[in-house]
């Protein structure tokens, strides 16, 4: 195990070729953007919305991948992972999640299963490119709405955390393979309060869906969507912790807007010394809840590891 390089120095200046890009993706439409630095390469991927919308809702059937080595010039990888590859799923191809570990490629996605209900599925390749093979059978199938948005990450000591879930926040410690989980310790469920993911009476905004964990210096990171009252869309929140499964701490709103698709969602990576929010958006022509475009901005972090919300991009 190799933890990732973490670069201390923020780039000094702006460069507004790197700083932010809206929409990123201008051939098709992409959502769920889940970046993964991998040597000097930051690997960026998505879901994909369908351009025929079937019955009024996320018509969604593989995951895609762009990458870059300078946030300027992107590869499309094309398709690296399907449905048709998921032998015991037929719908929902949602938000994706990719890690490294010991020179393999986990990709974990949420999908519906043949037998109905939701499921997080698991494909493995040896290159960050695909092609993935899936292991054969869900990773976590709770039989619930919960086993969507997966977020893994691997802390210094060789654990790995599956985080995932909506409207609940939920985790495993994955073992060592990436393809299982430690079953004695079972599915964890985060208690959601006013003060750890703003849940109660009188707050602001509530966790949601599409979590994205992980870490900085010596602090865990959760972002995720958030639904504040009496506003029917999304928008983008943090919590922190000093312990990678709590006790949480709201740290305040990401990124207020939800870009005209009721959805956002967000993506974190640190990348040859900048930090980046991926996101999502209505922008394209056309688009809208159900056609989305993934999109970056650079954020920098306050000397105490707070965010301040971060503007939408308007390149
Ligand atoms: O893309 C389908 C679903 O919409 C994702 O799983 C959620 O995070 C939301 O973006």
């Amino acid at each position: 195990f190799k933890p990732p390089e973490e670069e201390d120095k923020d780039v000094v200046g702006y460069d507004n070729q790197r700083t932010c890009k809206s929409p990123l993706v201008s051939n098709m439409y992409t959502a769920d953007p889940a970046p993964m630095v991998y040597g000097d390469t930051l690997y960026l991927f998505t879901s994909h919305d369908e351009n025929n919308i079937q019955n009024n809702f996320y018509t969604m059937l593989n995951w895609h991948l762009f990458s870059t080595k300078d946030m300027i010039n992107w590869t499309s990888h094309g398709q690296v992972f399907s449905l048709d590859d998921i032998s015991w799923a037929d719908d929902r191809a949602w938000a994706p999640q990719a890690i490294a570990r010991n020179d393999k490629f986990y990709l974990y996605v949420p999908v519906h299963k043949r037998n109905g209900g939701m499921a997080i599925a698991v494909g493995v390749s040896d290159k960050p490119t695909g092609p993935y093979k899936d292991i054969g059978h869900p990773l976590v199938d709770e039989g619930d709405w919960n086993d969507i948005d997966p977020t893994v990450f691997i802390d210094d000591d060789g654990q790995a955390y599956l985080y995932f879930g909506n409207p609940e926040l939920r985790y495993v410690l994955l073992n060592e393979d990436m393809v299982s989980y430690n079953k004695s310790v079972g599915v964890k469920k985060i208690p959601m309060t006013a003060d750890s993911f703003g849940r109660g009476e009188g707050s602001r905004t509530t966790y949601g869906e599409g979590p994205f964990f992980y870490k900085r210096k010596d602090m865990y990171y959760m972002a995720y969507a958030a639904f504040r009252p009496n506003k029917g869309s999304e928008h983008l929140a943090y919590s922190y912790s000093n312990s990678p499964t709590g006790p949480w701490k709201y740290g305040g709103v990401l990124m207020t807007e939800d870009g005209g698709t009721y959805t956002n969602h967000p993506g974190i990576a640190r990348f040859k010394g900048r930090s980046y929010l991926f996101y999502h958006t209505g922008q394209l022509p056309g688009g809208g809840a159900y056609h989305r475009s993934v999109c970056f901005t650079e954020f920098k972090y306050n000397k105490d590891g707070s965010i301040d919300t971060i503007p939408m991009c308007r390149n």
